[in-house]
């Protein structure tokens, strides 16, 4: 069947550029400029000239930029020139090029020469000249999760524009609370809402001291188990999943995080992603993937998967840190001495508390560990954060 629909003024312009595209697929970016037009209110009609567009219904329909994660926070950063510039979503970072994901499929992109590959990451949005496919700007994230190179000074991009974290591990030797607080605090950091997903629980009769031991790392946190590999797994973790939203997987290799991708995306056999058998002797992973990538999760959504991460250093966490371990934040003020290190000082409302059973020695441990690595690592800009030491003020003692 087909039927006719009529999209306006700068239609014909678009064309031109359509045109000139090698092996583009004119109807589809004309129907992607209807798009553009029935959005941008502001751009000026530039001639009232109307183009009628032919499709067919049996096409494969186009996804929505909201349903891709397009929102106000987006399109308040369109200056009235940028509006006739498609709107694309990054989907996977290579050495040097990328692809996105857009209104009328996937697209590999070319950035321009003064272009770095390491400034993008995967769940960006990115404007983009239709003609060409070059990548013309970045637009701001809403939120980010980078981490410390290993040993190095820069940051690594993670994944861009992520709505919750799926912090996955497994009921088994991998199951770590100190490293699970790493997670959480770069979750919290980013400003993404973590959700601790424990897997594998096909694989032990006894899940409570697990669970437990999960849900009391942070106030609040959300704590779902499930076996990945059961046809239930994408039930579970369906609170957290709706069109235009965006979950990314992180942890330890092994733990199941391309398993629950495909479970989320029900891929086809010959398109799923790949996964890899862990070691008996300590359940450790093979580092099956290698890359970042985003993909569909069946009925709405987007799922990013990421390798497994061999560590995960800190540094400028001060935030996520004081969300992680807000019980100790908040006896702090109870203390005797302002400046209390919780040691050893009399009056010390946080050794009250473990003296009184309601606050785990170790956790109070990992609080000082973090924070000390947080302060070595965290460069020192300016004011009273981070590293930074305060002057002596006044005559030396
Ligand atoms: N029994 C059981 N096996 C699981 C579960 N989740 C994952 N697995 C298995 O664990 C192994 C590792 O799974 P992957 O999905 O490749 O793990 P990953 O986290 O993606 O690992 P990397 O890509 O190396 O980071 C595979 O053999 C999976 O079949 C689960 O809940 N139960
Ligand atoms: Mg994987
Ligand atoms: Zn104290």
């Amino acid at each position: 069947m087909r039927k006719t629909s009529v999209v306006g003024s700068q239609a014909d312009i678009f064309q031109t550029h359509v045109q000139r595209q090698p092996g583009g697929n004119t109807e589809q970016w004309i129907r992607r400029f209807g798009n553009l037009e029935r959005e941008s209110l502001q751009r000026p009609v530039i001639a009232a000239m109307q183009v009628v567009v032919t499709h067919h219904s049996d096409q494969a329909a186009s996804v929505s930029l909201a349903a891709l994660g397009w929102s106000t926070f987006f399109a308040n950063q369109l200056a009235p020139e940028e509006t006739y510039l498609a709107r694309m979503r990054v989907s996977a970072v290579h050495r040097s090029r990328l692809t996105a994901v857009s209104e009328i499929g996937p697209m590999r992109l070319s950035l321009p020469s003064n272009a770095n590959i390491t400034d993008f990451a995967v769940g960006d949005w990115a404007l983009i000249d239709p003609a060409t496919h070059m990548l013309v700007r970045r637009l701001d994230r809403q939120t980010l999760l980078q981490r410390r190179t290993e040993g190095g000074r820069s940051t690594q991009l993670i994944a861009a524009n992520v709505d919750t974290l799926f912090i996955v591990t497994s009921c088994n030797d991998e199951f770590n609370p100190a490293r699970l607080e790493r997670y959480l605090v770069f979750a919290n950091e980013s400003g993404t809402n973590p959700v601790v997903v424990l897997t594998k629980i096909d694989q032990i009769t006894d899940t409570a001291p697990y669970m437990e031991q999960a849900s009391a790392l942070q106030r609040g946190l959300a704590v779902v188990m499930l076996n990945a590999k059961a046809p239930g797994a994408a039930r579970t973790l369906a609170p957290w999943i709706c069109p235009g939203q965006t979950v990314a997987l992180v942890g330890s290799s092994g733990v199941g995080k391309s398993t629950l991708l495909n479970a989320l995306s029900s891929k086809q056999p010959e398109d799923a992603q790949l996964t890899g058998s862990i070691r008996e002797v300590d359940a450790k992973g093979r580092h099956t993937t290698t890359s970042r990538s985003l993909h569909a999760i069946d009925g709405g959504g987007w799922v990013i998967d990421t390798p497994g991460m061999r560590s995960l250093q800190i540094s400028d966490v001060s935030g996520g840190l004081d969300t992680l371990f807000a019980e100790i934040v908040e006896l702090a003020p109870q203390c005797h001495f302002r400046d209390c290190t919780h040691a050893h000082e009399p009056g010390c409302a946080v050794q009250s508390a473990i003296a009184a059973g309601t606050l785990d020695p170790a956790r109070l441990d990992r609080w000082r560990k973090l924070k000390t690595e947080n302060q070595t690592n965290t460069p020192v800009l300016s004011g009273p954060r981070g590293n930074k030491v305060p002057k002596a003020n006044g005559k030396r003692r």
